[in-house]
């Protein structure tokens, strides 16, 4: 049975939380409201439309549509510039191993991430050629938990559903994958993901025979 793994970006691949984080905290400075590590765990997997959403309600603060846009792109402009310079020494470890396995057994591999700036990032940590479809915020238009994006990066792949794995690192993220009928493999706290069918803290923890057999299933 053909086989398709799918990966999430954020938090699987690289971490760019971390650069969210400092564009979402800037903007609610410049609101006149703090924004913590801790409430930038929410955001994780989440469009950008919602992280904006709850932004605004961290900080009590209401927008006319006019303002919501306007945030919305001066978040993304400042966001750009924290990723403009990111290289390879920012995939998290062991990602290449897992991908050049997967390529070395011609198994199809799809991105599944909700970021509007996925294609460019994976341009920039140089591991674009591994993919054979990009599914990303450009492409859904339902958010994780619904189970669209990896449900269209299984159809890019020309791979059934429930012969997909997929890597995700947020709740909503294993929800979706459940609810597309997945094998899902939560990356991170296994406390967090716990709906997910397998937990690995990172992909140091993954082997290749583990692979292998999930790919033998
Ligand atoms: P953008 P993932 C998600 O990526 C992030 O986890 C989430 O924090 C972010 O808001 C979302 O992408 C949208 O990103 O503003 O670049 O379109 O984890 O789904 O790869
Ligand atoms: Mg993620």
């Amino acid at each position: 049975m053909k086989k398709g793994f799918i990966f999430d970006l954020d938090g699987v691949i690289v971490d760019t939380a971390k650069y969210h984080y400092l564009a979402w905290k800037k903007l609610a400075n410049q609101l006149g409201f703090e924004f913590t590590e801790a409430q930038n765990e929410l955001f994780k997997g989440v469009s950008r439309k919602r992280c904006l959403e709850i932004l605004l309600e961290i900080g009590k603060r209401e927008a006319t549509q006019e303002e919501f846009d306007t945030w919305m792109i001066e978040k993304n402009v400042d966001y750009l510039t924290y990723i403009e310079n990111m290289d390879a020494s920012e995939i998290l470890p062991d990602v290449p191993r897992i991908l050049a396995y997967l390529k070395e057994k011609n198994i199809p591999i799809a991105l599944g991430s909700a970021s509007k700036n996925a294609q460019p990032i994976l341009e920039k940590v140089g591991l674009l050629h591994y993919f054979d479809a990009i599914v990303d915020g450009n492409n859904v238009t339902k958010a994780k938990p619904d189970p669209e994006v990896f449900l269209l990066a299984a159809k890019q792949l020309d791979v059934n559903a429930d012969n997909c794995v997929v890597f995700e690192d947020a709740v909503a993220g294993v929800e979706a994958a459940n609810a597309a009928n997945m094998i899902s493999i939560g990356i991170g706290a296994a406390e967090v993901l716990s709906e997910a069918d397998c937990n690995f803290t990172d992909f140091t923890e993954i082997s290749n025979a583990f692979i292998q057999k999930l790919i033998e299933k």
